[in-house]
Order: structure tokens, then C-alpha cells, then sequence
């Protein structure tokens, strides 16, 4: 295969030749069994790096989304959730498949739902109607360009779950992203979340891998959740190690990945054709819109994979996402790329 500029998603990063070595020597046992010191260690730094009391280790983000519903629901009841959060949108519908309880879409301001609509939505159960039992958020937020959510809505609605004994699970699928952005330490995302899910295999580059952490007690129930979901994995140190080396060691180069992405798109904001606030652009995603009847998005798409640049589809048009393995040479190449394909 040909060297790609590969803005596809953060999720391409390889894994860093000290995540290699860290594989190869990881001490291992049976995981299921409870025998993988390995993974006690990334589970045991991740709920102190997040302030709760326990995390467990799962193979991607959607399961650890799957999981965390899965123990903050039951049968009969329903979900608020932001209408264009991954949960929602890109999780193949594990809220109904497994998990059985109806998802109660809200629409937001680029990811921050309006705290009085969430209470509005907040139902007693009756013959007719589902209980709400959980809030989701999500943060940074995805299919919002990569934004950051604020602080102050985030607490608004924290506050409004306490008030009704409901729930919040935070996917913070890129958290460390918002942390970056904000300035605002990831204990204190973590605290708005009952749970909260973070993802090593994005921008902090692991290979697999995102842990849930929360209150020991439903972390435990998670547990056996995860081994129904076949999610049960035997010396899975070898995939907690370099998780580990993404957790102490690849946080800080996030603001790279967010300075490559403000330049990329504070000069594509101006071509023609492109709809895209640059201000709007606060972390590793740009997502930007195209007029149509200047290029179709296959067509640009092609184009760009003709000059060695991958990007996707996406909600709102197409996304370039910046990480460890795009560097500026990268950003250069993309750049007259746009130019040679819309003019400008
Ligand atoms: N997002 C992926 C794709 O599914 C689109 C990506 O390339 O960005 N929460 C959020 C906010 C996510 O962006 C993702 C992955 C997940 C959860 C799920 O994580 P994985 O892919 O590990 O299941």
C-alpha cells in the first residue's frame, strides 16, 4: 500500500516503538481470572488519572458505551442523549440490541444540549411512558468538529441529574482532547460522569483498547457484562501495556494534533466551495461542508486519494482528523492539495 497522508480518523495512529517494546515485555496472566498484573495496572492508573474508584479495561469505545448503559439501565426505560453523539449515531444501536431501552434524542448548541430542554425531557413512568434513567454526553464532541463542550453547560446538566436521581454517562471517547483544548483537568470532565469511557487508541496512539471507570461497585457488575458481551480477554497485558505508555506519555503531544488542525483549516476556510468556520475548529477534527454543485464528495474524496490523501464522509461532510502520525509535511501536502482540486 502506498504512503497515505491518512487524515481518515485518529483511531490510524501506530503504536510507538516503546509501545512495541512495552508489548513484548509485558508481564501477563488470565485476565478473566483476574491474573493479569498488566492490566490491574492500566485499570488502577486510569481510575486515579480520572478520580473514580475502579476502571476496566475493554476492547474498543463503542463496548465500553455498551456496557456502561447496559449497568445504568433497565428494561422500560429511556435515555437522554444528543441527537448527533456517536452513541447515538455510530454504535450499530446497542441502546435498543442490548441493552433494550429507547434513546431520547436532543439536539444542542455543537454538542451542549440545553439543560432546560434535558429537564423538560426527564419523564415519570406511567402505563404509557418510560422512566429516564440515564443522560449521556459526550466530549469532546465528534460529529460537532471536534468540539469542546463547555464546563458550565456540562455542570448545569450534572446538577439537573442529581435534582431527578438520574445518571450521566460521559463518553470521553477523546476527554484528554477537551482537557488540552479547555485547560480544565480530566478529573474534572470525570466528575460530571457517573462513568466515563476514554479511548487509548485514538490520539494517544495505543493499538486497542478504552477503559470505563466509575464506582467500584458497578465497575464489578461491568465486569460481568463485559464477559456476556464475549468481551472476556485472557493475556490481554500485551494490549494494556502500550495503553499504559499512552496514558503516561502521549497526553501532553495532544496540542500538536490541535495546532496542525487550527492551520489546516484556518487556510481551506477560505477556498471556494468549502463551508467552515475555523473558529470552530478547536481540537483534532475539522469537519467542513461542500457546495455540490462544485464537487460531489466521492469526487473530492478520489481526488484527494489520487494525491495521496485520505479523508472521510462524515455527518455535515467530510472529516480530515489530525494525530501523531500527521506532521506538517503532511499538513503542506493536504493544503495544495485543496488548492490544486478547488482552486483559490
Ligand atoms: N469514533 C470513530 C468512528 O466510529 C467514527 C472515529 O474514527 O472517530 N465515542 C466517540 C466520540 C468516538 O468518536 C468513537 C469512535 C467511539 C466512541 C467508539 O470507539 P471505538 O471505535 O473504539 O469503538
Amino acid at each position: 500500500m502506498p504512503e497515505y497522508s491518512d487524515f481518515r480518523s485518529d483511531t490510524v495512529t501506530r503504536p510507538t516503538e516503546k509501545m512495541r517494546k512495552a508489548m513484548a515485555e509485558a508481564v501477563v496472566g488470565d485476565d478473566v481470572l483476574g491474573d493479569d498484573p498488566t492490566v490491574q495496572k492500566l485499570e488502577a492508573l486510569a481510575a486515579d488519572v480520572m478520580g473514580k474508584e475502579a476502571g476496566l479495561y475493554v476492547p474498543s469505545g463503542t463496548m465500553a458505551n455498551s456496557i456502561a448503559i447496559k449497568v445504568w439501565t433497565r428494561e422500560l426505560e429511556e435515555v437522554i442523549i444528543e441527537s448527533r453523539s456517536h452513541i447515538y449515531n455510530m454504535e450499530s444501536t446497542h441502546m435498543t440490541f442490548i441493552s433494550r431501552v429507547t434513546p431520547r434524542p436532543l439536539s444542542s448548541n455543537r454538542g451542549a444540549m440545553d439543560p432546560e430542554e434535558v429537564e423538560r425531557n426527564i419523564r415519570k413512568p406511567s402505563v404509557h411512558i418510560p422512566r429516564t434513567s440515564l443522560i449521556c454526553v459526550e466530549n469532546t464532541h465528534n460529529n460537532w468538529s471536534g468540539a469542546v463542550v463547555p464546563m458550565e453547560n456540562l455542570k448545569a446538566i450534572r446538577e439537573i441529574a442529581d435534582r431527578h436521581s438520574i445518571k450521566i454517562h460521559f463518553d470521553g471517547a477523546r476527554v484528554f482532547n477537551a482537557s488540552t483544548a479547555s485547560g480544565i483537568p480530566v478529573k474534572e470532565y470525570a466528575k460530571i460522569g457517573d462513568s466515563l469511557m476514554f479511548c487509548l487508541s485514538k490520539g494517544l496512539s495505543a493499538p486497542v483498547g478504552s477503559v470505563l471507570v466509575g464506582p467500584k461497585e458497578s465497575i464489578d457488575y461491568a465486569r460481568r457484562v463485559r464477559k456476556a458481551l464475549g468481551g472476556g480477554m485472557r493475556q490481554v497485558g500485551v494490549l494494556a501495556a502500550p495503553g499504559i505508555v499512552a496514558l503516561t506519555e502521549m497526553v501532553d503531544r495532544l496540542k500538536e494534533d490541535h495546532e496542525r488542525a487550527k492551520k489546516l483549516a484556518a487556510t481551506i476556510a477560505g477556498l471556494p466551495g468549502i463551508s467552515l468556520n475555523p473558529e470552530h475548529i478547536q481540537t483534532n477534527i475539522i469537519i467542513f461542508a461542500l457546495e455540490r454543485s462544485r464537487i460531489s464528495i466521492p469526487e473530492f474524496l478520489t481526488k484527494m486519494k489520487e494525491r495521496g490523501i485520505l479523508a472521510l464522509a462524515t455527518t455535515g461532510g467530510i472529516r480530515f482528523v489530525t494525530h501523531k502520525d500527521i506532521g506538517d509535511e503532511d499538513i503542506d501536502k493536504a493544503i495544495s492539495a485543496f488548492h490544486e482540486i478547488l482552486g483559490g
